[in-house]
């Protein structure tokens, strides 16, 4: 099922002439209205009218978070104030949040996109829709409540907390699609558990989780303690929110991208130089039907790759890996790059111990020193000491020769680390601190 097939199933040639359309639209546009994105093309040397084919984006100069943060709150968009109905903001947690606005015909575009991914995942309109993320200046909980509005489910705005509530509320309510960070499902399913249910007690069918990077590993537990079919589903406030891409039940394999709204490109993090198809690097978007706040090659830190492969679903969009960490999100330790997703990879391999783990990076003289901090099951926590060494063992030598580099771990008990409800804090970095 998809929620707007003649956009969906365009040929590779009809996209790529929407795409040059409305991409030569979207720079006259920025460059008569944005100053900033005129005094960029001036200093590129570009013009709107040199933008004659595709490939000619890369001509066009990047934009950054940063440029976001130097035009706070309201200086890159493309509209007055007036015709904004809508503000969101990101939830960075260092220094200055980015503002996003959107017109009337933003959020209408916006419920759109998350309509398909909705529909993508496999929810329909006969289906109770639980979502469980925060609704604020967050983009998760309102953007994909509209969408899920708008084909039809029945909402439950729950927003997130409150865990055994939510739990409750799935059962007697009779949720059928549950929708939140997949760390926080995974926290829910645990609840559950300790409430003495089990999923034959509920009726979850789906659930549609984004937010954060997460592993196959992480979808088959999840999918097994809650007994549902779980798809991922990707976006970022400053290019819209969630409705970016997502991933479709038939394959649950690569999240579509919607490329009539966004053109995506991968680039070398480090010299901005645009990568192939099947290169892994930075993801960058192009927004091509935003009118608050258009963006230009934005910059997403996101580390993924691009494909196109036929699809069982019948969608001809093209597709990106699973994002497995974040340019900002990559630890170097020793020298070596680290990413919290190759460790959870590791430890989803290793029997006896949870998803549930954190990096601890710390400077001991000159070297630094990483230490993994892993939630193990109350049998394996309680067990003889000469059985846990061995798991701390094993874990160890996982991890490190996945990441190439020497770790210590460290057991913790059951439900140590912090739950959180929205995204999961993978990373304590004590460097700077030394
Ligand atoms: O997290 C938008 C969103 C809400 C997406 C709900 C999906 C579902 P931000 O708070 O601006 O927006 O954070 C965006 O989160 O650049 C990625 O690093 C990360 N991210 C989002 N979705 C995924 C995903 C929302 N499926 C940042 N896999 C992005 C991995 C993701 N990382």
């Amino acid at each position: 099922m998809m929620w707007e097939p003649e956009w969906e199933t365009l040929s590779q040639d009809e996209m790529e002439t929407l795409q040059l359309f409305r991409l030569k639209k979207l720079v006259r546009r920025v460059y008569e209205r944005v100053p900033f994105y005129r005094e960029k093309m001036e200093e590129a040397g570009v013009k709107p009218e040199d933008i004659r084919k595709l490939e000619d984006i890369s001509l066009l100069p990047f934009t950054t978070k940063d440029d976001l943060r130097d035009n706070y709150p309201y200086g890159l968009f493309a509209v007055p104030l007036s015709e904004v109905v809508r503000i969101h903001s990101s939830s960075g947690t260092t220094g200055k949040p980015t503002v996003v606005g959107y017109t009337r015909k933003d959020l209408e575009t916006w419920a759109n996109l998350t309509a398909r991914v909705l529909t993508a995942g496999g929810v329909r309109r006969e289906d109770v829709v639980q979502i469980s993320f925060g609704y604020g200046l967050f983009t998760g909980g309102f953007g994909l409540h509209y969408g899920a509005e708008k084909l039809g489910a029945t909402v439950i705005p729950i927003s997130s907390g409150n865990t055994t509530r939510q739990v409750m509320i799935m059962k007697d309510y009779g949720t059928t699609v549950l929708i939140c960070t997949p760390s926080y499902a995974l926290y829910l399913a645990e609840t559950l558990e300790e409430m003495g249910l089990d999923p034959e007690d509920l009726k979850l069918r789906v659930g549609l989780f984004g937010a954060e990077p997460w592993t196959d590993r992480m979808r088959r537990e999840i999918e097994e303690r809650l007994g549902i079919d779980a798809t991922d589903n990707y976006g970022l406030s400053e290019v819209i929110g969630p409705g970016v891409s997502g991933e479709c039940l038939e394959a649950k394999s690569g999240l579509h991208i919607f490329e009539d709204h966004f053109i995506p490109e991968v680039v070398d993090p480090s010299t901005g130089n645009p990568l192939s198809l099947g290169e892994k690097g930075e993801l960058v978007i192009t927004t091509l039907t935003k009118e608050a706040l258009p963006l230009i090659r934005y910059r997403t830190r996101d580390i993924t790759y691009l494909y196109r492969e036929p699809c069982p679903c019948g969608r001809t969009l093209i597709k990106m890996a699973k994002p497995s960490g974040r340019t900002d999100d990559m630890l170097i330790v020793r020298g070596v790059n680290v990413f919290p997703s190759q460790v959870e990879e590791a430890l989803l391999e290793v029997k006896g111990t949870s998803p549930h783990f954190q990096l601890v990076v710390d400077r001991r003289g000159y070297l630094d020193e990483l230490e993994v901090w892993v939630e193990v099951s109350e049998e394996m926590f309680f067990d003889s000491m000469k059985k846990q060494r061995e798991l701390v063992e094993r874990i160890r030598e996982k991890i490190s020769s996945v990441l190439g580099i020497n770790v210590k771990v460290k057991l913790v008990e059951p439900g140590t680390l912090g739950r959180t409800e929205g995204k999961a804090k993978r990373v304590v970095d004590r460097r700077e601190l030394s």
